[in-house]
């Protein structure tokens, strides 16, 4: 449980982005990190400048589906860690 802790705080990170202001706001702001932004405007599917409960839920979802790689509906830590070591520098 904890380590899906630790998957949780860049979604809730991006979902208080969101309900804080726009994509478009937030970019003018220069506080948002390039990384950050992009996945804000990845999961904004409709290009409205801002993510919506389905846009967010429906990137949660993208995101467990590519971390549970035994599709057991359940991501452990030995999955994070493959992700992990998988990630590029
Ligand atoms: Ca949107």
């Amino acid at each position: 449980m904890r380590n899906l802790s630790m998957m949780l705080v860049p979604a809730l990170a991006a979902a208080l982005l969101a309900i804080a202001g726009s994509v478009v706001a937030a970019e003018g702001s220069g506080s948002v990190p390039p990384r950050l932004l992009e996945r804000l405007k990845a999961m904004d599917t409709d290009g409205d400048g801002a993510i919506s409960k389905a846009e967010f839920l429906a990137n949660a979802e993208r995101r467990f589906q590519q971390l549970d790689t035994n599709h057991d509906d359940v991501v452990t830590a030995e999955e994070l860690r493959a992700v992990r070591a998988n990630r590029l520098p």
